[in-house]
């Protein structure tokens, strides 16, 4: 069976690991990195004694291989160049199995794109000696793969190479249940999307996952000259109270955080920034929502005619520092960014370089 995802063509085929012309093949070995049974063996046999050297050169560089982590070498006599060794989870029956089975792919899959590698083949991991249910393993499997493919990557083809019909019929099946999951828009609004998600567990059954869309905002630390911050003050619907917050906005359609936090600033505070530096960014809950903030720090302030717009509702606030430390402290100031960003300024006001601490 072949099927696109993306620009990646995902492949599922019965067949040897070990006769893959692919780039490279992924082995499901155990920590030590020796060799063993299974898939393992077969690949030390047909590459010959190169791959073991190299696994014991990691060995004495890094001590083994942990389960659910990867590492690389070459491909010895075999057609692939490279061999990604990986480590799946013994079953256990508990819920990190799963886990740790995710991370074997996920691992095995960033180390082959940080690699430029375009074409890679996957045999069942866990699935022989280490006795992971099969269906279930697949359901990770492919998951793992799905998700790790909706962002752009490099890679062409992910080849599974199934050692039996059985073994491929249970991965088609699989493949199949998750290429018909859906996804929809349940609510449009002008602030927030809100997208419906079906997901695949583990175990088969199905579940819904919420997100809330949001393009993302910037906000910046406005810092005048003497040394004090401007905060506005405004009644939040959200939270049902008055909240103080540093100067920040949506980001327009395309608009990038800096230009968004310049016309911030003029409209909120009535200020031009002389100068902006990008201080940190982050996702705000990344749990349910795909927002992220940028936060600056604004100096060199210059008072303009106030641009007010809609937000003739808020109050400006200027405060010194240890005022606003203070604030936070007592549970006063409570908005996320606004905290994130007053304790970066602080950080950055004790130590000369704030990154290199
Ligand atoms: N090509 C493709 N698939 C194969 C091949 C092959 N040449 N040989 C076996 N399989 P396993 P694990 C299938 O036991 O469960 C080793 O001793 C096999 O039918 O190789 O992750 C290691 O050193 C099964 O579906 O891997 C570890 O100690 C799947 O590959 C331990 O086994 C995985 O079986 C790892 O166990």
């Amino acid at each position: 069976m072949e099927v696109m995802i993306g620009k990646t063509k995902l492949s599922l085929i019965q067949g040897d690991i070990t006769q893959q012309n692919t780039e490279a093949i992924v082995n499901a070995a155990n920590t030590s990195l020796l060799g063993g049974g299974g898939v393992d063996g077969a690949i030390h046999r047909v590459g010959g004694p190169q791959i073991l050297k190299e696994c014991k050169e990691i060995r004495a560089r890094q001590g083994g291989c942990h389960t659910g982590k990867a590492v690389i070498t070459g491909g010895g006599k075999l057609k692939a160049r490279w061999v990604i060794h990986t480590v799946g989870p013994i079953w256990s029956g508990k819920n990190n199995d799963d886990n740790l089975l995710r991370n074997a792919y996920c691992n095995s899959l960033t180390l082959a794109e940080e690699k430029g590698i375009r074409a890679i083949a996957f045999p069942s991991i866990s699935t022989g000696a280490y006795l992971f249910p099969l269906e279930r393993a697949a359901r990770v499997a492919l998951t793992a793969l799905n998700d790790f493919l909706k962002k752009p990557r490099c890679l062409e083809e992910v080849r599974f190479v199934l050692f039996s019909k059985e073994i491929l019929k249970v991965y088609e099946d699989c493949w199949k249940e998750i290429s018909g999951l859906k996804s929809k828009l349940a609510y449009e609004g002008k602030v927030v999307k809100l997208r419906l998600d079906e997901l695949l567990l583990p175990d088969g059954r199905k579940s819904i996952h919420e997100t809330v869309e949001h393009r993302g905002a910037a906000c910046a630390i406005p810092l005048l000259p003497d040394g004090r911050v401007v905060l506005v003050k405004q009644f939040r619907q959200a939270t049902g109270e008055i909240i103080y917050e540093i100067p920040a906005g949506r980001l327009e359609e395309g608009e990038e955080p800096q230009d968004c936090i310049k016309r911030e600033l003029m409209e909120e505070i009535g200020y031009r920034a002389g100068k902006l530096e990008l201080l940190l960014f982050y996702y705000v809950s990344p749990g349910f929502s795909n927002e992220m903030i940028h936060i600056f720090r604004a100096t060199g302030l210059k008072e303009e005619k106030q641009d007010t717009g809609e937000h003739e509702l808020l109050e400006i606030v200027t405060l010194s520092l240890p005022e606003a430390f203070k604030m936070i402290k007592e549970g006063k100031i409570r908005d996320g960014k606004t905290i994130l960003g007053l304790l970066l300024i602080r950080s950055k006001l004790s130590t000369a370089n704030f990154w290199n601490q």
